[in-house]
């Protein structure tokens, strides 16, 4: 009875798909879900004779076909369906058996379902699996984490399904302890919202701004996808503004401009906040798909507030050139933050984690793969405590390189009127990364002013706390001095 190698449960679009993929592979799989039609429509449809996908009807039969030591992996709605499932599945297993849950999970509930399990001799593994449809059935990008003695039992799977790079390297690797695995997964997807915001404000200068057509924009995108901006959202974005309707007009003309979000971009900013961590493109992207979502407000405002009036005046092909360099200036900025974000949750949760291994898995079968992540990793082959992308010596030399051109596109988008949030953070970022002195000494005069919440000075070493009475009216007592 024994003969699958793994189980899986939840057969929509991407566990049908890694379903497919794993018997492509040599592996045996057991299948069942929820609905069981769904699991028959399978069985008899995508993957009639295939004589190694096991049809089960039930959680008790799914197991009881599996070889050990067991590996069940989820495909199922993030959030309490998981806990469910493994509920269901628990009494079935024996101490050293493996769950996996390869659905978007929020990386706190990986945390806690690792320590959980573990307490009963279950072995845990959160991975985060990018790439779509396509991805899951060709090959996707898959971030596993949780209980590290696992990682044997399911390297050889998850590395042969996996998407491979140029050179046959896996994009698979393992991540970490606990939730890590989400939560690199989490950044990508955070990451690939700020990628996604950047293309859509190229694309609003280059329609709005410059007033090129369809066509025209279809060339530049293709033209950009053969430079240093080569990459998925560059490629299906040159694909989709030559994608005509029915009745010959420009599809994308005629979608709704009201971005949808699940809640990983979000959820990548709160971690940002939380962890005191400036990853303010990331946030920007979110924000501008909520304003976005607010349409019905948006269109009653646009009859009332009126922008500057201001054409585009000047040679067209040379913003075009600036603004290519804007986007990969940008680009870097955001995955600089994004590192920046996973180095501050490695410490605080104690997690190793190898950040050119993670450039390395998001290198190929997932949304955000680009040429650009080569460089990456080889950033950190180079330095793997590297603290900053900004301080590695290829990308300085890009963003010094392309500063002029992200100033002139800012510069100009303000004078007509084009909103780009991302372009700008990012620029916003990078001039107060460089300084030497902000202004927050006066924020902190401020907050010792109103509040006595005290402030460190230049002449005294870190660590001693002064409070100044402003007014002569106020007391000597300050307030408690901490930071959250
Ligand atoms: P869905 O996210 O739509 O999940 C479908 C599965 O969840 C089905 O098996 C369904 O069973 C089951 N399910 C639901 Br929905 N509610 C349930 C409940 N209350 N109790 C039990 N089972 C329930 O499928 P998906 O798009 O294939 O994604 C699977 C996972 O992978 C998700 O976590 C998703 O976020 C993640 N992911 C998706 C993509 C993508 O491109 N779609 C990419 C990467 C990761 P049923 O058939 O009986 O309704």
């Amino acid at each position: 009875m024994s003969k699958a190698d793994i189980g899986l449960i939840g057969l929509a679009v991407m566990g049908q798909n890694l379903v497919l993929n794993m018997n492509d592979n040599g592996y045996g799989v057991a299948v069942y879900n929820r609905t069981v039609q769904k699991m028959t429509d399978f069985i008899e449809g995508p993957a009639k004779g295939r004589d190694t996908i096991y049809g089960t009807q039930t959680i008790e039969e799914l197991v009881s076909m599996l070889k050990r030591p067991r590996r069940v992996m989820l495909m199922v709605k993030a959030g309490e369906v998981v806990d469910h499932f493994i509920e269901q599945v628990l009494p079935f297993l024996e101490e050293g058996d493996i769950i996996i849950d390869g659905g978007n999970s929020h990386f706190p509930d990986s945390n806690r379902r690792a320590k959980t399990l573990a307490e009963k001799g279950i072995l845990f593994i959160g991975a985060g699996v990018s790439g779509g449809e396509e991805g899951a059935r060709r090959g996707p990008s898959i971030m596993p984490g949780g209980n590290e003695k696992a990682w044997p039992a399911i390297k050889d799977i998850f590395q042969d399904i996996s998407a491979k790079t140029e050179t046959n390297e896996a994009c698979c690797d393992w991540v970490g302890n606990d939730g890590s695995g989400h939560y690199v997964k989490m950044v990508h997807n955070g990451i690939e919202y700020g990628d996604m915001q950047l293309i859509g404000e190229a694309y609003q200068l280059l329609k709005d701004g410059l007033g090129f057509s369809y066509p025209e924009m279809h060339e530049i995108f293709s033209k950009w996808n053969e430079g240093p901006l080569d990459s998925y959202l560059i490629e299906i974005t040159r694909d989709i503004l030559n994608f005509k309707d029915e009745d010959g007009v420009y599809l994308v003309e005629k979608i709704l401009d009201s971005a949808g979000q699940k809640g990983t971009g979000k959820w990548t900013g709160i971690s940002a906040l939380d962890l005191g961590v400036p990853v303010t493109l990331i946030g920007e992207a979110v924000f501008a798909r909520c304003l976005s979502a607010i349409k019905d407000e948006r269109l009653e405002a646009s009859k009332i507030l009126s922008g500057p009036g201001v054409k585009f005046e000047g040679d067209k092909q040379s913003f075009v050139n600036d603004i290519e360099k804007a986007l990969l200036f940008a680009k870097i900025i955001s995955y600089t933050q994004g590192f920046m974000l996973m180095r501050e949750a490695a410490k605080e949760n104690s997690w190793t984690l190898n950040y050119g291994s993670i450039a390395l898995m998001w290198r190929g079968g997932c949304i955000i793969r680009s040429a650009f992540l080569g460089k990456i990793k080889e950033a950190y082959d180079k330095n793997p405590e590297l603290k900053s992308l900004l301080l590695d010596d290829y990308f300085k030399d890009v963003v010094l390189e392309s500063q002029g051109a992200l100033r002139r596109v800012v510069a100009k988008a303000v004078e007509l009127g084009i909103p780009v949030p991302t372009l700008s953070t990012s620029l916003a970022f990078f001039d107060g990364y460089r300084s030497e002195r902000l202004p927050a000494n006066l924020l902190q005069a401020q907050r010792d002013y109103f509040g006595a919440h005290t402030y460190e000075r230049l002449d005294k070493p870190r660590g001693q706390f002064f409070h100044t009475n402003w007014t002569g009216k106020g007391g000597n007592v300050s307030s408690s001095t901490y930071d959250v």
